[in-house]
C-alpha cells in the first residue's frame, strides 16, 4: 500500500475516534490502541526492519511524525474533556426538588392544650404557671380540703421529702396568684399533675390539666355556665350541647360536672361515650368562701367561678382515642397520626 495513503488513513481514523471520545478513559484506550506496546503504530515502527533498505528512512520518518502528531492530538483532546467535565460539575439544576427532611410535630396533648388555652385567651383569660412540686398548704389546705380527706392519703398523692408533694391539680397556681394580686382575676393554669393511680386505658399517674379561675365582684353561676358552654362549642363543634350535673368538690359550692354531647354519635350512643350519648370532660363550681379566706380575700365582696379539666379527657373523645396509655408510650405509629 502507498505509504502516504496508509499514514493518512491512520491519522483520519484516530481523529475520528478522538472526536467521538467523551472521557479520559476512552482517550487512554485510543492511546493504547495506537501507541501502546502492542499498538498499531508501535508495531509498524518495529516492522521497519523487515522493509527494503531504501524504503526504511522515509517510512521511519513519516511514522515518527505521525506518532508525534497523534501524541499532540491525544493531549489536546484530553484538555478539552477536562474543561467540559469541569463545566458540567459547575452546573447546578435549580429546578431539582430539595432534600425532604422529616420534621417532628407537636404531641396531640400539646395541640389540645394549646387549643383549650387559645379559647380562654380569646375570652380574656391570661396564662399562669407554677411549680410541679408543691406544699400541702397550696395543694390542699388553702383549697378547703379537710385534714382527713382521702386525696391527702399517701395512696393517692406522691409525697416527697420535707413535706413536699407532687401537685395533684394545678389549683395551687391559682392560690399563689390570688395571694399576690387583688381581683379582678381571670386566669388559666395549664400543666402537668400527678396522682397515685393505675396506668390503664383510662388512668395515668401523670396527666395534664387546665384550670381556670374568674374572681370579681358579682360573678354569677350563669357566667360560669355561659363561659364553659362557649368553651365546649369551640372545642367540640358549634352543635355541641352541655349538661351541668350537681357534684361535690371541697373548694367550690355549688359544684358541677360538665358533660358534653358526644361529638361522634350526637347523643345516639356509641363506644366513645359508652352508649350514654354524653362525655364528662370537666368539673367546676363557684369558689368556696373558705378558699377566699385562706388567700385574704373578703368572701362577702368577691365571688367567682373555677373549673378544672383533664386534657387527656378532652383529647380522647376529640380524636377517638380509646386508651390513655397511648399518650405516654410515644409509639410513632400513634404519634404520627396527629
Ligand atoms: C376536676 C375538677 C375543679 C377547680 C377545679 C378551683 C381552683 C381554685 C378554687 C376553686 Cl383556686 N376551685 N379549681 C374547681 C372545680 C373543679 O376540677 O374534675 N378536674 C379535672
Amino acid at each position: 500500500m502507498n505509504l502516504k495513503k496508509e499514514i493518512e488513513d491512520i491519522k483520519n481514523e484516530i481523529s475520528r475516534e478522538l472526536n467521538l471520545s467523551t472521557s479520559k478513559k476512552e482517550i487512554e484506550n485510543i492511546r493504547i490502541k495506537y501507541l501502546g506496546r502492542k499498538g498499531i503504530i508501535t508495531q509498524k515502527l518495529k516492522n521497519i526492519k523487515h522493509l527494503k533498505d531504501e524504503e526504511k528512512p522515509l517510512y521511519g520518518k513519516e511514522l515518527n511524525i505521525l506518532k508525534l502528531t497523534i501524541e499532540e492530538e491525544i493531549a489536546k483532546r484530553g484538555q478539552e474533556i477536562t474543561k467540559t467535565v469541569k463545566e458540567e460539575e459547575q452546573f447546578f439544576d435549580w429546578t431539582m426538588p430539595g432534600d425532604r427532611r422529616w420534621l417532628g410535630h407537636l404531641h396531640p396533648l400539646t395541640t389540645t392544650m394549646d387549643e383549650i388555652v387559645e379559647v380562654f385567651l380569646r375570652m380574656g383569660f391570661t396564662v399562669e404557671l407554677g411549680p410541679d412540686v408543691e406544699t400541702d398548704f397550696y395543694n390542699f389546705e388553702a383549697l378547703n380540703f379537710p385534714k382527713n380527706h382521702p386525696s391527702r392519703d399517701i395512696q393517692d398523692t406522691f409525697y416527697l421529702e420535707n413535706n413536699l408533694l407532687l401537685r395533684t391539680h394545678t389549683s395551687p397556681v391559682q392560690i399563689r396568684v390570688m395571694e399576690k394580686i387583688k381581683p379582678p382575676i381571670r386566669i388559666i393554669s395549664p400543666g402537668r399533675c400527678y396522682r397515685v393511680d393505675n396506668f390503664d386505658s383510662s388512668h395515668s399517674p401523670v396527666f395534664h390539666q387546665v384550670e381556670g379561675l374568674y374572681v370579681d365582684e358579682n360573678v354569677s353561676l350563669s357566667d360560669l355556665i355561659g363561659t364553659l358552654d362557649i368553651f365546649a362549642k369551640a372545642v367540640f363543634g358549634s352543635s355541641t350541647r352541655t349538661k351541668f350535673v350537681p357534684h361535690f368538690f371541697p373548694f367550690t359550692e355549688p359544684s358541677a360536672e360538665v358533660l358534653v354531647s358526644c361529638p361522634f354519635c350526637k347523643e345516639k350512643g356509641c363506644s366513645t361515650c359508652k352508649h350514654t350519648g354524653w362525655i364528662e370532660i370537666l368539673g367546676c363550681g363557684m369558689v368556696h368562701p373558705a378558699v377566699y379566706r385562706s388567700v385574704g380575700y373578703d368572701p362577702d365582696k368577691y365571688s367567682g367561678f373555677a373549673f378544672g379539666l383533664g386534657i387527656e379527657r378532652v383529647c380522647m373523645p376529640k380524636y377517638g382515642i380509646n386508651d390513655m396509655r397511648l399518650f405516654f408510650e410515644n409509639d410513632l405509629r400513634f404519634t404520627k397520626q396527629f
